[in-house]
């Protein structure tokens, strides 16, 4: 009903019913911006009257007499970027929709357009600028943006979005997972000023399995097609100059002779891509990531992964991370612990963060949410999956840090599930032919009394495979793991993507004592003597790096709504696992 509703504002508005967002453009934090970011008013309403009380067009009564029930200018404040929940203790549960509104003051300048991009809004997302609707957005994680350019005006303007992270049994996620809802506008909201045609997007990256050439491909959007584009790489001495066709886009192959990024040596050079008078520069690291047999091969040679895995949530601040500062906390906790490797569960975190493993040497798996059971069958569950494969890839693909492209985790084992895997995997291929497609599975058949198999039909079609397998914590004790043997279906690379135990800082107990450090720091003992004879191992990442907000994690006293599989809590502290894997991983770089 709300959504016809809204459909039905965006026509009249526009007379067209197309509300999605503009083709996304690549690279916003290397263009002209303006921040939006900051003190934004904003309305809890938890019955969703805004819709039809329009609280878009921000009305003041006319006249004393005239009726309206609702105020912006007198509402409270959220601050932008940030989760609700973690800003107003009120909010801490709520789920439902919020609406934020935020005045500016622009100035026009000719020939060059406007976007409003945002970085990520959970959940579901309208928009509307000056009281006119510019679209919705469906998905948490990704990011989207609206051309304004003729919506913006001279002087004062305002927007309003509403957010709304109810969850929905079609979503994606659905309405299950072990992570904290937080909801809200919980990334930058940026003005982006472009020229009229302008260089939305682009690849430029080594091609499959060369290091000494470059391919890629230019996507203009405006008036001018057959345009020349120029892409640069001054400390390699390139220069070549393309042209774009009657659609705006131009693919390309060269020679180049470059020093390769990895995790020793994370080279980026300066790219720069002119077209008209529109230039973007970026920072691009070039490598080639690929696989022989059960082994993961950067540059043409065999790499361990050495990871842990992550939440995109704030170091002791609480809430969903968005900052450099929260990138630089994770990522040095990540590289302490000796990681080559980070794995970024369970959703696409910020740009922040592969912009910082890049810099880093840090090799990065992302993922999206299809997480546990979703609505297999439903062709919108699929699409909006799709979409949010399409937004992950699309912002991320000259991140030379992303070796992985990951589809799902521990989603239960049936046809309509592999189906529409199968989908995700062919369009993630044609996306991006350059990296790896993986999954973290968890479904393994019993081939002997201690051995197990993995052999999930989704094997089939990913490059590398992910297992979270829990022994010793969920099922099993931590010992059995030093008997215990892996085998899988398919010559390919395993990442243990996943095992754990839970505990806070500073419980202590004997070895077997759950629900301490000591017992979590045994298990990984344990996990790393099994590790250690699985041959077809190409990489693990633990779970996890830090604890973390859950709704499903109740136990008081130990638990408090926090899973407390970190390695460090999240006040920083490390806890005695730590240190074993941190061990583990030095000894295996020493090794190298
Ligand atoms: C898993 C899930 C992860 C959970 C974790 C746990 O298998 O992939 O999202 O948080 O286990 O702690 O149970």
């Amino acid at each position: 009903m709300n959504r016809l509703l809204f459909l039905l504002l965006t026509l009249t508005a526009f007379g067209y019913a197309d509300a999605s967002p503009s083709a996304l453009m690549n690279n916003v934090p290397n263009r002209t911006t303006i921040s939006l970011d900051g003190a934004w008013q904003a309305i809890i309403d938890p019955y969703e009257t805004g819709l039809k009380a329009r609280f878009y067009l921000n009305s003041k009564p006319k006249d004393k007499q005239e009726l309206i029930e609702y105020d912006f200018d007198k509402s409270d404040v959220l601050q932008v970027p940030g989760d609700w929940n973690s800003q107003k203790k009120e909010l801490f549960f709520y789920e439902g929709p919020v609406w934020y509104k935020r005045s500016f003051s622009y100035h026009k300048r000719e020939h060059t357009r406007v976007f409003v991009y945002f970085g990520a809004a959970n959940y579901f997302t309208r928009v509307y600028l000056n009281g006119q609707a510019l679209g919705e957005h469906e998905g948490g994680f990704t990011p989207f943006n609206f051309e304004v350019t003729d919506q913006i005006r001279e002087g004062d303007n305002f927007v309003v979005a509403e957010v709304n992270n109810a969850r929905r049994r079609d979503g994606v996620p659905s309405v299950n997972t072990d992570w904290w809802n937080y909801g809200g506008l919980t990334r930058d909201v940026t003005l982006v000023e472009v020229a009229e045609t302008f260089i939305q997007d682009y690849v430029v990256q080594l091609a499959k399995g060369s290091s000494s050439e470059i391919s890629g491909w230019v996507q203009l959007s405006g008036p001018a097609s057959a345009q020349q584009v120029t892409v640069e790489i001054p400390e390699a001495k390139i220069k070549q100059t393309i042209t774009t066709d009657a659609a705006g886009r131009a693919e390309f192959r060269f020679p180049a002779k470059l020093e390769l990024w990895s995790p020793d040596h994370p080279r980026l050079y300066d790219v720069v891509l002119s077209s008209g008078v529109d230039k973007v520069h970026d920072a691009i690291g070039f490598r080639t990531i690929e696989t022989r047999g059960t082994q993961i091969l950067l540059n043409g040679k065999p790499v361990f992964l050495r990871g842990i895995s992550l939440h995109e949530e704030a170091p002791v601040r609480g809430g969903r991370a968005f900052s450099h500062e929260d990138a630089e906390t994770l990522l040095g906790w990540a590289r302490e612990l000796g990681c080559n490797f980070v794995r970024l569960t369970h959703y696409p975190h910020n740009e922040n963060m592969t912009r910082l493993a890049d810099r880093m040497g840090i090799m990065v798996w992302s993922e999206i949410p299809v997480y546990w059971d979703i609505d297999w069958e439903n062709p919108a569950t699929l699409q909006n999956a799709e979409n949010q494969l399409r937004d992950m890839i699309a912002r991320d693909h000259n991140r030379a840090s992303v070796v992985l492209w990951s589809l799902s985790n521990e989603t239960p084992v049936k046809p309509e599930r592999v189906t529409f895997l199968r989908q995700l995997a062919a369009s993630a291929r044609q996306r991006d032919p350059t990296r790896l497609i993986t999954s973290a599975l968890n479904h393994v058949d019993e081939a002997g009394p201690d051995v197990r198999l993995l052999n999930d039909p989704v094997g089939e079609f990913l490059d590398v495979l992910g297992l979270n397998e829990y022994l010793g914590w969920y099922w099993g004790r931590p010992e059995d793991a030093d008997r215990m043997q892996w085998k899988t279906a398919w010559d390919k690379p395993l990442i243990m993507s996943e095992f754990g135990a839970e505990n806070p800082y500073g419980r202590h107990g004997e070895g077997d004592e759950r629900w301490t450090e000591e017992y979590q720091a045994s298990l990984y003992q344990h996990q790393i003597t099994m590790l250690k004879k699985i041959p077809s191992l190409a990489g693990l990442s633990p779970w996890v790096l830090m604890d973390f907000h859950s709704p499903r994690r109740l136990l008081p006293g130990i638990q408090d709504y926090y899973n407390r599989k970190g390695l460090v809590s999240n006040h920083g502290e490390h806890k005695q696992a730590f240190y074993v894997l941190q061990k583990f991983y030095r000894e295996m770089e020493a090794a190298k």
